[in-house]
């Protein structure tokens, strides 16, 4: 069956002291208190994956994400970072199209499927991410606007590929801004994706996948969220900065 995430998104927040706090708490926290078989995968900046892999170890139910990739292998990109290069440090999830680089970097669905075909080829699993902004939502539109990202990015993969993909819910208007989509508006939301990837490849791929929420993401939310039928984890941002929280979060499956 589907595993259970709990994915922290440290988004460019903490420097590498503070990075090495926070991941060594998370680490020891989860060693000590999760009796649950989530997978926890810490997502730092880039500067700061090479360290959180020391840390992690050989932990099993701790690993390491990046936030971000190039779509292309390698060569003249100043600034960009490959796909190889992640691997290189222990990198074995990448988020693709998080709703600020989709709003702020103008990353559509087109780069986001090129991005999700890079980390695949390196043997890395993708994080993809959809949600709709308040007034798709308003104007009812935003199960069709999550089925153009989520076909856009993802359909032209194979069946063993698209098994590899972690997707992540999260309505923009609740990103950051201490507003939570309700449980049912999750569930309903999880549930339509869940139907979207079973009608394209097979209700047994569908059920495979795991669907996270993110959105303010909170322990004092997160029980009733993950206890959805849908709702496999939490992609978690804030909250993911303070270790007493995001273990609590972890430990609400
Ligand atoms: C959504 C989420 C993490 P936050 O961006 O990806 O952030 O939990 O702060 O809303």
């Amino acid at each position: 069956m589907r595993k259970n995430i709990a994915a922290g998104n440290w988004k460019m927040n903490l420097d590498l002291a503070s990075g090495k706090k926070l991941a060594s708490e998370v680490i020891n926290m989860v060693n000590d208190e999760v009796q649950n078989d989530a997978e926890v995968i810490l997502i730092p900046p880039f500067t700061h994956l090479t360290v959180v892999k020391q840390l992690i170890g050989s932990s099993t139910s701790v690993h390491l994400g990046a936030q971000n990739c190039s779509d292309q292998k390698g060569g003249a990109f100043t600034g960009e970072i490959s796909t190889e290069m992640l691997q290189s440090v222990g990198v074995e999830y990448v988020v693709v199209g998080h709703s600020e680089r989709r709003e702020i970097f103008g990353e559509d669905n087109a780069l986001l499927a090129a991005k999700t075909k890079a980390v695949l080829a390196q043997g890395l699993k993708p994080i993809y991410c959809c949600g709709e902004k308040l007034e798709t939502r308003e104007a009812n539109q935003h199960f069709d606007l999550n089925k153009a990202q989520i076909e856009e990015g993802l359909f032209d993969l194979s069946k063993a590929d698209i098994q590899k993909v972690v997707i992540a819910y999260e309505p923009v208007w609740a990103i950051g801004t201490g507003v939570t989509a309700s449980s049912d508006q999750a569930q309903e939301m999880h549930q339509f994706i869940r139907g979207l990837i079973a009608e394209k490849y097979d209700q047994e791929t569908a059920d495979g996948i795991s669907i996270l929420y993110g959105g303010s993401v909170k322990p004092d939310n997160a029980k009733e969220l993950f206890s959805q039928p849908d709702v496999d984890g939490g992609l978690v941002g804030g909250a993911s900065l303070k270790s007493r929280d995001f273990t609590d979060i972890i430990k609400s499956f």
